[in-house]
């Protein structure tokens, strides 16, 4: 069996897999665009042979038949932020070698230099859709199915590969694990660039017969009036939009908040993930709702990996235990395993749901891996059986409301303003943000910069939530006695 087996992806016409607006889209109505796209995407061929096919869609039914389309087909699906600033979307591209774009509309209008420049073929889903399903080729359980790019300690994000083994992996161990029905019906605002979206919201509702609701963004008032309505039963999001969503009770009525936190004890489930829940976070949304986060940790490498259980005890601060079928191991800086509680060290993974590799990056896929296991990077501890993380074992490596930022990669680009001349990116604590992007900045003789005026120059440049939300002028950056930038050093100056 392989993504293109989502169970309930058939001729199912009782159910509806899809709501968009005032639009419901059937399972069976979803199934029949997905295979009319799959079949004008092969053309005379009878497989895509792993063919990389970007698309630029926010969260829609073309969205959906594009990803499965290309699955169906035999391509690598690579779905782009459609956020991202075109220098970001060139790299993407070119490292991916992708030969063919989806995107409609004003999206399309957006790309259509770069993909001239690239020599990128760009089509509407319209463009591609044939008039009815053809024949489609029989996918085996090894091949690639999906790229999506990650920020890490390298200064150009990297193409993480995935199978439709792993992908099937990262969904079912979801579907068991949180107590997935048909029954189901969630809202989907995340962006569809990353697992969070993809998989843990998007595919695992697809797969288990459930309603996904798509929003082409966080739009607090269309989602809180459903959530009053009892529309969703399910709710995922990142710990700032549980910020987000307190800071808006703040500023309405007593009588809607009433209303909404009633919703939200009404549902059978609220999740936290891809960023540290705080504690008072966790309680502030239990005095409020009723409702005790299950918080979880995962990585685009991984999918998901340790989650709270459905049933028994949600530990505040703490991610749970390992998922069924994921191994999970603590390793410490000699690469020794550590088997003790209250030991900290690396978090080390195994299973289906890893990923495959670095796209065209043996080196980093090697590098990656230590005697089979995946090294995340990521440093936890084990209290009372839970899993705790401590956090990174890079400072290079910034969490700003769920998103991974590579903090070099926007040192790059800083460091292309005329006025610098030399730059230190960190993330600094922030209530709303988890981390905040802060850059140290040290201007070139003479030179004078001003944080809207940077603003501004950043604009277009790099996606808007990479854009420093505060800039510190210095004489010169804190350094070790290799040359090397402390930036330990410069998150106690703050
Ligand atoms: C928006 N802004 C941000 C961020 N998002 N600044 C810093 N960090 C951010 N994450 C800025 C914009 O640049 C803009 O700035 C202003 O906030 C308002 O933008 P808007 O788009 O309206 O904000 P929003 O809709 O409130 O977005 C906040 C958000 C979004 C909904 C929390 O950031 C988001 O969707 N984050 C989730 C990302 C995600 O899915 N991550 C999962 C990857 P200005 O006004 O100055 O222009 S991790 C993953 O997948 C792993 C596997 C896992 O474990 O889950
Ligand atoms: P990404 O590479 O964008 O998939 O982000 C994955 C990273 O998010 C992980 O390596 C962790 O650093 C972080 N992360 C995800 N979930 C959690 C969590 N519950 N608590 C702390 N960090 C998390």
């Amino acid at each position: 069996m392989h993504t293109g087996s989502f169970p309930h992806l058939g001729d199912d016409n009782s159910r509806t897999a899809l709501v968009d607006g005032d639009q419901r889209f059937t399972y069976a109505e979803v199934n029949q665009c997905i295979n009319r796209f799959a079949t004008g995407l092969l053309g005379e061929k009878d497989d895509l042979q792993e063919e990389r096919i970007a698309f630029f869609i926010p969260a829609s039914l073309d969205y959906v038949t594009v990803m499965h389309g290309v699955w169906r087909a035999g391509g690598i699906a690579v779905p782009l932020n459609v956020a991202s600033a075109v220098a970001e979307l060139e790299h993407y591209l070119s490292s991916a070698s992708v030969t063919r774009m989806i995107a409609n509309g004003e999206y399309q209008d957006s790309l259509r230099d770069l993909c001239n420049e690239l020599d990128i073929e760009l089509l509407s889903v319209e463009e591609v859709l044939a008039e009815t399903p053809g024949k489609l080729p029989e996918i085996t359980d090894d091949r690639r199915a999906m790229m999506l790019f990650t920020s890490g300690t390298t200064n150009k994000p990297k193409g993480v590969v995935s199978t439709h083994k792993t992908i099937r992996a990262q969904i079912t161990t979801l579907i068991d694990a949180w107590a997935w029905t048909e029954d189901d019906a969630i809202p989907l605002f995340l962006p569809l660039h990353h697992i969070h979206g993809i998989i843990n919201i998007l595919s695992c509702g697809l797969w288990a017969g459930a309603t996904v609701h798509l929003f082409a963004k966080f739009d607090i008032p269309r989602i809180t009036d459903q959530i009053i309505a009892g529309t969703y039963n399910v709710f995922m999001a990142v710990p700032t939009i549980y910020v987000k969503l307190i800071q808006y009770f703040e500023s309405i009525d007593a009588e809607r908040v009433e209303k909404i936190c009633a919703g939200f004890k009404a549902m059978r489930l609220n999740i936290s993930g891809s960023a540290a829940c705080p504690v008072k976070l966790f309680k502030q949304w239990q005095e409020l709702t009723g409702q005790v986060l299950l918080e979880r940790y995962g990585m685009t490498e991984i999918g998901m990996g340790i989650s709270n259980p459905y049933n028994g005890e949600r530990r505040a601060g703490y991610v749970g235990l390992p998922l069924p079928g994921v191994e999970v191991q603590l390793f410490d800086e000699n690469d020794q395993a550590i088997n003790e509680e209250s030991k900290a060290g690396e978090i080390r993974i195994k299973g289906d749901n890893v990923f495959l590799e670095y796209w065209n990056n043996e080196r980093a896929t090697e590098e990656s891996f230590r005697d089979g296991w995946f090294c995340t990077g990521d440093v936890a501890v084990i209290e009372d059986g839970y899993y705790r993380i401590m956090g990174r074992s890079s400072v290079d490596i910034i969490k700003s409301g769920g998103y991974k930022l590579s903090a070099l990669e926007i040192e790059g680009v800083l460091l292309t303003h005329d006025a610098i001349s030399e730059v230190a990116v960190i993330g600094v604590e922030d209530d709303t943000w988890g981390e905040a992007v802060t850059a140290f900045l040290v201007l070139k003789d003479g030179a004078g910069l001003e944080y809207e005026a940077l603003k501004n120059w950043c604009d277009g440049k790099m996606s808007s939530y990479k854009i420093p939300k505060d800039i510190k002028i210095v004489d010169a950056l804190p350094r070790n006695a290799m040359g090397k930038v402390t930036k330990p050093a410069l998150k106690k100056l703050i």
